[in-house]
């Protein structure tokens, strides 16, 4: 049936049993193409059967379907002309793994950080009314997502309006790990009918007076289990409550849908599902199957730990030590390295929901008592806490260790994801020291360094994986010092971060002098003006916009002592990068030793 499926209008006369087996089919599918391309898996095992109902029900592109995260959309871009591109997926010029504008007219929404789907489907169903169209917008957000603080802004407003929004809460009681917070034991609460059943007995008291009423209402909600009960959070908000019912089950999926279709207010229907449903290996760990890599080609004998895991060694040796260190992470514990740490150390463990914003500012808080909090934090999502890093932390110098993992490309998840800003909004921010180390060896002493100074500190580093093996070490580095590699004639490279690697192959090609710098800032100024004084030609290399970055900064510098020695500034374009490999991506920007060599000669 899959292969004459082309768009939502394929599938608006199947019966109930086709549209089941549809579901399984494109569950066959999904396991077949994803094992090969990688991407999100367990996320996309879960939502079949919803997706389906909803195109089903609703009309897109006149409806709008926005998907929180949009990890979770690939049944909506199979359903929408886009199978035959689903073996691309994740790759260079292929399809992204989440929702985007320019891909289709059915993505109503860009998206991948999460959270944002609830203002975005507040705002289309706003317009709606506006532009006087009964068209429908509907956001789709995991009770993880649901977690992020702009879910809640918009929950603020949409309660209070008359906009016809509805909010598919796709509840699979997991985040990346397991979900966590108050909230998420809310919902639990509202599934296990705990809280059904304490509505039930308060309404069996207030209609006692009224048999009738009394026996009506107690067969209803044998029926309608949950519907219409008074008092869950959302209907305190001002917003309809319906459900929770099983997401997996396509008939009641389809008919609760066309209950809720025209009753154009703000409403919430609570769907369960089951992360990997289908597929035995990724419901027992849906961890692990939450998103998988496409199988590597190359085997590595000796696997090298990855920047993360360096980090997180560190962190476990360190808290061993020093009992002030509290470790930190909105949602991301196993991608940043924390799992040992979590479970060796789960007092001083915090995992704060896919809350930056909130664990930005709770790190001050712990600093203001003498705690020493250390934030591990992906750079692409520092951006939500950008505020809360200058008024709660930098202003107040408050004493808060920032782990920026997944600077520079990090590849397949494409720009939403490209840590390619943090130097330059980190850069102009008084008070604040920023490392970029060039192995993962460097990594762990500048962590150290980093530990024994005051105020916000910075270390950022990249996805993947240094070459160097061995990497515990107790040395502390000089503050705002670089390190002069090799010292050669005519041209000097200053290379920040892990780009030492390709400008030691062009300074060696180039018999170039080279700098790991190390430090953004304080920035090694008396080294850069000798450097400048002593050479013909300067280049900086860095993973992040060329704009108002470490090149910048020397760039600056030398301005301002009135230096005139040509520099190059080498980093990445003032447009959106692409995904791909991270190498295919380097190489594309020119982050290359080819690029520095060729800028050296004044190509
Ligand atoms: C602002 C932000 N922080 C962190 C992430 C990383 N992230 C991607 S998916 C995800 C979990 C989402 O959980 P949920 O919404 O419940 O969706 P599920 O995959 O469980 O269906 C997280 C933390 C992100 N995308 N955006």
């Amino acid at each position: 049936m899959l292969s004459n499926i082309q768009f939502p209008s394929d599938i608006k006369n199947l019966d109930f049993d086709q549209l089941q087996s549809l579901a399984d089919e494109i569950r066959d599918f999904l396991i077949e193409s994803i094992n090969k391309t990688g991407g999100h898996l367990g996320s996309n095992l879960g939502t079949i059967e919803l997706t389906l109902a909803m195109h089903f029900v609703f009309d897109t592109p006149s409806d709008s379907f926005v998907w929180d995260v949009g990890h979770q959309a690939y049944t909506h871009k199979i359903l929408t002309g886009r199978r035959e591109m689903m073996s691309t997926l994740r790759q260079k010029d292929g399809l992204s793994g989440f929702t985007k504008r320019d891909e289709s007219e059915h993505d109503a929404f860009g998206a991948a950080h999460s959270s944002t789907s609830i203002s975005a489907a507040l705002g289309m169903a706003i317009a709606n009314q506006l532009n006087q169209t009964n068209n429908t917008a509907i956001a789709v957000i995991g009770d993880g997502a649901l977690t992020g603080g702009m879910s809640f802004e918009a929950l603020n407003h949409a309660g209070d309006s008359n906009a016809n929004l509805l909010i598919i809460l796709n509840d699979n009681d997991m985040s990346i790990s397991y979900n966590v917070g108050a909230l998420n034991k809310y919902l639990t609460r509202l599934i296990s009918g705990k809280l059904c059943s304490i509505m039930r007995s308060k309404s069996s008291k207030l209609l006692k007076g009224f048999p009738r009423l009394h026996g009506f209402a107690k067969r209803f909600e044998e029926h309608f289990k949950g519907m219409f009960l008074p008092s869950t959070l959302f209907e305190e908000l001002g917003i309809n409550y319906f459900g929770p019912i099983d997401g997996h089950d396509i008939k009641t999926l389809v008919k609760t849908l066309q209950n809720l279709k025209n009753h154009n207010t703000p409403r919430l229907l609570h769907v369960i599902t089951k992360k990997g449903c289908g597929l035995k290996t990724a419901e027992n760990d849906p961890i692990k199957y939450h998103g998988i890599a496409p199988p590597s080609s190359a085997s590595d004998s000796k696997p090298k730990p990855s920047y993360s895991q360096v980090f997180g060694r560190w962190l476990c040796n360190t808290a061993a030590k020093d009992t002030r260190l509290i470790g930190i992470t909105p949602a991301m514990c196993e991608g940043s390295g924390m799992v040992e740490f979590s479970k060796s150390f789960p007092d001083r463990y915090f995992d704060v929901a896919i809350a930056e914003q909130h664990a930005v500012t709770f790190a001050g808080g712990l600093a203001t008592h003498g705690l020493k909090p250390v934030l591990a934090i992906y750079s692409t999502f520092l951006q939500r806490g950008y505020d809360q890093f200058i008024h709660d932390i930098a202003l107040q110098n408050l004493d808060v260790l920032f782990a920026i993992d997944r600077a520079g490309l990090v590849g397949a998840d494409g720009p939403t994801h490209a840590g390619v800003f943090d130097l330059s909004f980190l850069r102009c921010i008084p008070n604040v020291v920023i490392m970029a180390p060039s192995s993962s060896l460097e990594l762990y002493q500048l962590l150290n360094t980093a530990l024994t100074l005051k105020g916000p500190i910075c270390v950022r580093f990249p996805r993947g994986k240094s070459s160097i093996e061995h990497f515990e070490s107790d040395e502390l580095l000089p503050i705002g010092k670089g390190n002069i590699i090799r010292k050669g004639t005519n041209v000097a490279i200053f290379a920040f971060g892990t780009t030492l690697e390709c400008a030691t192959e062009a300074a060696n090609t180039l018999n170039a002098t080279l700098i790991d710098m190390r430090f953004i800032k304080p920035l090694d100024e008396s080294l850069i003006l000798e450097i400048a004084a002593s050479h013909k030609k300067l280049i900086s290399i860095e993973d992040n916009v060329a704009s108002g970055g470490a090149g910048s900064a020397i760039n600056e510098l030398l301005q301002k002592d009135g230096i005139t020695t040509p520099l190059s500034i080498i980093g990445l374009p003032d447009y959106f990068t692409e995904q791909g490999t991270q190498k295919e991506l380097y190489e594309l920007y020119g982050l290359s030793a080819n690029n520095i060599v060729n800028c050296a000669s004044g190509e």
